[in-house]
């Protein structure tokens, strides 16, 4: 249904069917994953060559706005009940304006109980760097959707390690093109491939820094 209706790129279809599905009772997550793997469909046809870029500009749309009318409120609603356990400053980085995904992880990591501060997407390697000196985050989460931005994760570090800061925040990185090896290889504290994954990795390494 889900699949469908981001494949129709009709924005209100969507809507729809992400209204009906909760008033079903169906579990928040499983519609974002349903929604994760429609959009990842449109990847995959716009990459063939079979869909073009308003068709990724539709889709997107779509999701974004059912995603936050009504999913997002669901997990701030859930968070509101929460204790806060811990600080994240998250954002995409410079160059890739993809947040659908960013801003699921900082809705759950809201709803988990952290304090979420959102730099919110195309965010610059001094802004990250300002924002840790500023807010003194028990983590940083870096998203990257495009295999071009995908370095400017690396470049943080980097200049976290310049600024004397590194070991003041522990860091996570996210997104398609990102994996366990290349946190490895850039010196992250913590690769999620989705939201879930991020809370459970969060809640770890806070319990490793206390
Ligand atoms: Co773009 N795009 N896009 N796009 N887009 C991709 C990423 C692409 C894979 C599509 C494809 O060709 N198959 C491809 C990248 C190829 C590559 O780099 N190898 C691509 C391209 C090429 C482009 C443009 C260059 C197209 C163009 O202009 N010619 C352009 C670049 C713009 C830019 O950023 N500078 C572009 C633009 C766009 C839109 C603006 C139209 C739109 C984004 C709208 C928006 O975000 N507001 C868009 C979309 C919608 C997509 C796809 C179809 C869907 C992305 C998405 O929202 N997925 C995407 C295809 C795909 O992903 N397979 C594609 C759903 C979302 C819930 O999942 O973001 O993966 P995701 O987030 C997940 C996990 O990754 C993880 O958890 C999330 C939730 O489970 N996660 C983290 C994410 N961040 C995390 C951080 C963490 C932890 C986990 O810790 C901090």
């Amino acid at each position: 249904m889900i699949q469908e209706a981001i494949l129709s790129f009709e924005k209100e279809k969507l809507a729809e069917v992400v209204k009906e599905s909760l008033e079903k009772g169906y579990d928040p997550i499983e519609i974002i994953n349903a929604i994760t793997a429609a959009l990842g469909e449109v990847g995959k046809r716009f990459e063939k060559g079979e869909l073009f870029l308003v068709h990724l500009v539709t889709a997107g749309e779509a999701a974004k706005e059912a995603v936050s009318k009504f999913i997002e409120p669901l997990l701030k609603k859930e968070g509101a009940k929460r204790e806060v356990i811990g600080r994240v400053v998250i954002g995409t980085v410079a160059g890739d304006i993809h947040d659908i995904g960013k801003n699921i992880v900082a809705s759950m990591l809201f709803a988990a109980g952290f304090e979420v501060i959102d730099l919110g997407k195309d965010v610059s390697v001094e802004e990250f760097v300002n924002a840790v000196k500023k807010y003194n985050p028990d983590i940083l989460g870096l998203s990257a959707l495009l295999t071009t931005t995908l370095p400017v994760q690396k470049d943080v570090i980097e200049a976290l390690k310049k600024h004397n800061l590194r070991s003041k925040v522990k860091v996570i990185i996210g997104g398609a093109p990102a994996s366990a090896e290349w946190a490895k290889e850039i010196g992250a504290d913590g690769y999620a491939e989705d939201a879930t994954k991020a809370v459970e990795v969060a809640k770890k390494l806070l319990g490793d820094r206390n």
